[in-house]
């Protein structure tokens, strides 16, 4: 497949926007963000750093900053609830948040994984921001409310561009569409649109 006179003329900077569409994508950073958002999320509730005193104070060493033992406790206890009660829902949501961590960087590594799990981590996202809101609220932690309804909203961004990939990817492959959408359902799957990529890629190579 020759390449358009157009790309042949720009060699160095249609490689450039080569890379950029092939590689920085932005579901690429955006599902990279999540995994790595849920998983230090769900490790800084098992690594609580150490308390040493310095002349400022008792102060918080360590990787991750936030004490979450603590706080949670501190939460349950205004509500007349065990500590045991706190810890066992702080770790639980913890493993939740590992979880949805790891669907994330399967989903960043892999489009291919079935479409249920993909829907899955949005939707176990939502709840997990739900569940944070409704304990903001009984809680009266209207900072943290409003913390929780950002990431809220950044979820569904995502999941409205997850849901609009196939016309991002339509708009990349323009004029040669026809010729990828090998199934002619008018829509670029991830496998057509790498078809589309690695023809791209061995058309550079033979330049
Ligand atoms: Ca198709």
């Amino acid at each position: 497949m020759p390449l358009t006179e157009k790309q042949r003329e720009h060699g160095l900077i249609f490689r450039f926007f080569f890379w950029t569409e092939h590689y920085l994508r932005m579901e690429n950073i955006l599902y990279s963000f999540w995994s790595v958002f849920w998983l230090l999320n769900g490790f800084d509730k098992f690594f609580n750093g150490t308390l040493r005193a310095t002349d400022y104070g008792t102060v918080s060493f360590g990787w991750f900053g936030v004490n979450r033992d603590d706080k949670m406790i501190h939460y349950f206890s205004r509500l007349d609830l065990p500590e045991g009660l706190a810890l066992f829902s702080l770790y639980s949501v913890a493993i939740l948040e590992i979880v949805i961590g790891i669907l994330f960087l399967c989903i960043f590594v892999s489009r291919r994984i079935p479409t249920f799990v993909q829907r899955l981590a949005f939707k176990l996202s939502m709840l997990v921001f739900f569940v944070f809101s409704i304990g903001d609220i009984l809680f009266g932690d209207r900072a943290e409310l409003w913390e929780h309804g950002t990431f809220m909203i950044l979820t569904l961004v995502t999941f409205k561009m997850y849901l609009e990939t196939p016309s991002i990817r339509k708009s990349v492959v323009g004029k040669r569409f026809q010729e990828f959408d090998v199934n002619e359902d008018g829509q670029i799957c991830e496998v057509e649109y790498s078809a589309y990529m690695d023809a791209i890629e061995s058309e550079l190579e033979q330049q």
